[in-house]
Parts: structure tokens; sequence; C-alpha cells
């Protein structure tokens, strides 16, 4: 069996990954040499129409879902069998870089391909999927199709979800499907799923700075999302007294300096960020009448976010007089612990690889977060340059993106024999 499993590994192509990222790029590819492939827009579904043509011509099933997630699968020897799934997503952030998502989806693929041209059969089908949205920049929330399929989220309410314009989510995901036709699996989103492996770019620096080729991934951090609303009053900016002003963006501004204020841990672990803020009507001389902004927060301990969630509601109470505001909280998802398991499993394959690794928790959020609800899930990191990410310049090595690659197919192959 060891010699099999060498096989698939061996099987993987640096080259032919790297080309796939580079004509994967061209898809919403920005000037800087990143990409704005925003989920469900024409350059989303010009890459769903691309990773499909490569899965017909390996005569590779493909497959969406109501929500729009794309599977690829290559069968197994028992079709009835849970399949190992692995994927990420190929949604960008609007100033987003090649890599972010879209390394898990081509790493999940060329493990297909080396597994069918090593001609290695696995008991279990192997699938991979692109999960819709994952990034939840236009449309929130984020990570929207793997929490679907985990049924974390229900699908009606997704489809009703509407991007900073107004579009609604059902109509892009429609106008997706037309550019980009799949066959549909009927019914609701989501099936058994044996076991799930991710392989991502860190989007951090603890990789480079150890020099380690491999993130063994044990866990991903807590994360919550809010947008909270602020309503003033419209005013003359020249005639309209301090006194008699409702400003909306005075109001925000008191709350978000309270907020950095409150959120500045003395280790630096608690993560805050603001960064999207919309003030109306955005006229230089009009007092603002309306504030909108997103609030971003992370932090490993799920008791930690719930203690500045209650700050916020205090600090907002507070500052945001005399303007009413509220709060929505977009999401909260609690701490994922990986699957012992599969975490040994992947330091196992990279000690056998003879790969540099260490053990490490994410700090940003994955669609694997949701899918560790549904079945033993790990993750995979390979280092990006300098640590950087959801920015232009995010780049990353070729033989880290290969070794990754080759760390997750002999993963895969022995979940897919167990
Ligand atoms: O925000 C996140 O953690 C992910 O990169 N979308
Ligand atoms: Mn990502
Ligand atoms: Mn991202």
């Amino acid at each position: 069996m060891e010699a099999a499993v060498k096989r698939s590994s061996g099987a993987v192509q640096e080259d032919r990954l790297w080309q796939r990222h580079a004509e994967m790029a061209e898809l919403g590819g920005t000037p800087k040499g990143g990409v704005n492939r925003q989920a469900l827009s024409a350059e989303d579904a010009a890459a769903r129409t691309l990773l499909m043509s490569w899965a017909k011509a390996r005569n590779f099933a493909v497959f969406t879902d109501a929500i729009g997630n794309l599977f690829v699968r290559r069968d197994g020897a028992d079709a009835k069998a849970p399949p190992v799934m692995s994927g990420s997503h190929m949604d960008s952030q609007p100033t987003g870089g090649r890599f972010d998502g879209m390394y898990g989806v081509l790493a999940a693929f060329e493990a297909l391909e080396a597994l069918e041209d090593a001609g290695i059969r696995t008991r279990r089908p192997v699938i991979a999927v692109a999960w819709t949205n994952e990034e939840g920049s236009r449309f929130q929330p984020g990570a929207m199709g793997s929490a679907v399929f985990a049924g974390v989220y229900k699908l009606d309410e997704m489809l009703a979800t509407k991007d900073w314009k107004g579009v609604v989510l059902k109509d892009a995901l429609g106008e997706t499907l037309k550019a980009a036709p799949a066959p549909m699996r009927d019914g609701n989103p989501g099936f058994d799923v044996g076991f799930y492996v991710e392989a991502h770019i860190e989007q951090g620096p603890r990789l480079e700075a150890a020099h380690k080729t491999i993130g063994v991934v044990t866990a991903i951090q807590g994360s919550r999302r809010y947008i909270v609303e602020i309503d003033g009053e419209e005013a003359h900016a020249g005639t309209t007294p301090r006194a008699a002003r409702k400003d909306a963006y005075a109001a925000a501004t008191r709350i978000a300096a309270a907020m950095y204020e409150a959120t500045n841990d003395a280790d630096d672990t608690l993560r805050f960020t603001i960064g999207h803020v919309e003030v109306l009507p955005g006229s230089p001389n009009t007092v603002p009448g309306k504030v909108t902004f997103t609030i971003d927060m992370r932090h490993p301990d799920d008791a930690v976010l719930e203690a500045h969630e209650k700050k916020l509601h205090d600090i907002v109470s507070r500052k945001a007089r005399p303007c009413p505001a509220r709060i929505e909280r977009v999401t909260s998802v609690a701490p994922t612990g990986f699957d012992t398991r599969v975490i040994d499993l992947v330091r196992a394959k990279a000690q056998a690889l003879k790969l540099s690794h260490m053990d490490m928790p994410s700090g940003a959020g994955h669609d694997a977060m949701h899918i560790a609800r549904l079945c033993p899930a790990g993750m995979i990191f390979v280092p990006c340059e300098r640590g950087i990410s959801h920015n232009e310049i995010e780049n990353a090595a070729p033989s880290d993106l290969a070794a990754g690659t080759r760390v997750l197919v002999e993963v895969l192959q022995e979940l897919a024999n167990r």
C-alpha cells in the first residue's frame, strides 16, 4: 500500500497546477496582478465554466446544487460510499489575490488528476468542490455555500440576501447558473460526506517566518460579523449649529473610536475590523443622515467574542446619541477544532514526504469550519509571501503549492480507502 501512496503524490504536476492558477487569474484579473472575481459575478461564472471544461476533459462527473456549490466527482469502487471531499472557493475579495480559495479548488482538482494519472482506484468517490460565496464581501454572510450545505444557514434565507447595491442573491445565482450551466443535484443542498480536507494559503506570516512548507491546521478561530446602522438627520453643513445636529457620521466615529479602544487587548489576539462604511447622502455640504458600517471580530475564545459583543451594544447605546442606532449580527461562527485523525494524517504525510511542517491554528475563516460539523475535517496550509492576503500582491511559490498538493492527495487517498 505504501508504494501506491507514493505513486499518487508522485503524479502531482507542479507546472500543470501553476498553469491552471495563471489561467484562472485571468478571470477578473486586475492591473496589479490580483483578482476581482466576486461571488456570483460574470467572472465567477467564467471560473466555473473553466473548471468544468477541465473536469469534462478528464471525464469527471460535474454537478451543482441549489446554492450553486460546484462539485467534480471521481468515482470510487463503492459508488454508494460517502465521498471524501476537498476544495475551497473561487470567489475573491474586490482587491483579492490569485491564491486565496483558488489554491484549494485547484489543489483538489490536481489531486483528482494525480489519482487518475497514477491509475489508482479508491474505495470512496473523491470530490473536488468550489463552494459558493466564501468571501462574504458582496453578499453576506460569508462561507455561505458550505454553510447551507452543512445546514447552518437556511437556503431560502440565503437566496433572499442582497448585495450592497440591492441585487438579490437568487437573481445573481440564476444569472451565474445560466452562464455556467451544470447538472443540478435535486433537493436541498447537502449529502453524506466521509471526510473533508481543505488546502489553503496561510494568509498570515507564521509558516514563512518559521521556514516551514506545510501548516498542519488544528483549528479555526471564532468569528462574528455585525452591520451597524445609524440614523441621523440630513441638514445644511453651513447653517446647522452643533447643538441642533443629528450627525450620523459623528456618532459612527464615536462608536468606532470606543470599540478600537475596547478591543485593544494587550496580547494582540483579538481582531477588530471596520471594513465597509457607507455615508449618506455623501454630499460634502450635507450633514450625514445615515451611516452603515460593518464590524468583523475574531478570537480563538468564544467567551471573549461574547464579552465584546456586549461591549459593542453598550458603546452603541451610549455613543450613538442623539442618533438612533441598530446592530444586526450577520454571523457568529464558534471556534472550530479539527478532527485529530485528519490532523495526525496530514502531519504523517508531510513527514513521509520529508516536508518541513508545523501544527498551527487558522486566523482566517474557511469553508472547513462548517463542513467540520458534518464529518471529520482538517486543513493543509502552505506559505504566502510575507503573509499578505486579501490584497492584489498576494503571492505563493509554485513549489509550495505543489508540496501542499502532494500532502493533500496522499491524505485523500488514504481517507478514501478507510
Ligand atoms: O474572512 C475570512 O476569514 C476569509 O478569508 N474569507
Ligand atoms: Mn479563503
Ligand atoms: Mn479570503
